[in-house]
């Protein structure tokens, strides 16, 4: 396990979620009844770099206790959760790396929107417009232990 002295390695990502209204008239029967919306929280690669799986291993998400079984642990690509709700709420977003990084998990967080806001709030209530809200990020990883640094030089 040595280190590479001195290298920072960087990989870009995308997360964010995409929230839109539930239809009345197609709703289905089995979504609990004050649920308004449906949404799709996520963690994307960038064109750049359209793979994280060689490097992540998995993502948990951690939603509101008002929902069950709230920790959701994706284990491949798309890593994302698609749920219904009523309301929004800050997730926890946990990045764990593959064995050979012998690297701690990282956490973001990322506040589900649910609502139209910003410049253009009242026209996108007005045509029903799905909500996205979404972050350009980078994980670091400093002196990265030389079988990892390879791992990420080849891909
Ligand atoms: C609020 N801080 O009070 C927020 C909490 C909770 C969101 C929002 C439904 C969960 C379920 C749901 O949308 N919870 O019924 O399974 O506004």
């Amino acid at each position: 396990t040595k280190r590479v002295k001195g290298v920072s390695i960087y990989r870009p990502f995308i997360f964010g979620s995409i929230a839109k209204l539930i239809d009345p008239a197609s709703r289905p029967a089995n979504i609990n009844a004050d649920h308004t919306h449906q949404w799709t929280i996520y963690v994307r690669p960038c064109p750049t770099h359209p793979d994280l799986s060689y490097f992540i291993k998995k993502i948990s998400f951690k939603l509101h206790e008002t929902y069950t079984n709230s920790l959701r642990t994706v284990e491949a690509p798309p890593f994302e959760v698609t749920e219904t709700g009523w309301g929004e709420f800050e997730v926890q977003i946990k990045l764990y790396f593959v064995p050979e990084a012998n690297e701690k998990p990282q956490t973001i967080w990322h506040h589900l929107k649910l609502h139209p806001y910003g410049e253009k709030a009242e026209e996108q209530r007005e045509k029903k417009e799905p909500v996205v809200s979404e972050c350009y990020e980078e994980v670091v990883f400093n002196e990265p232990v030389e079988t990892f640094y390879d791992l990420l030089t080849s891909s």
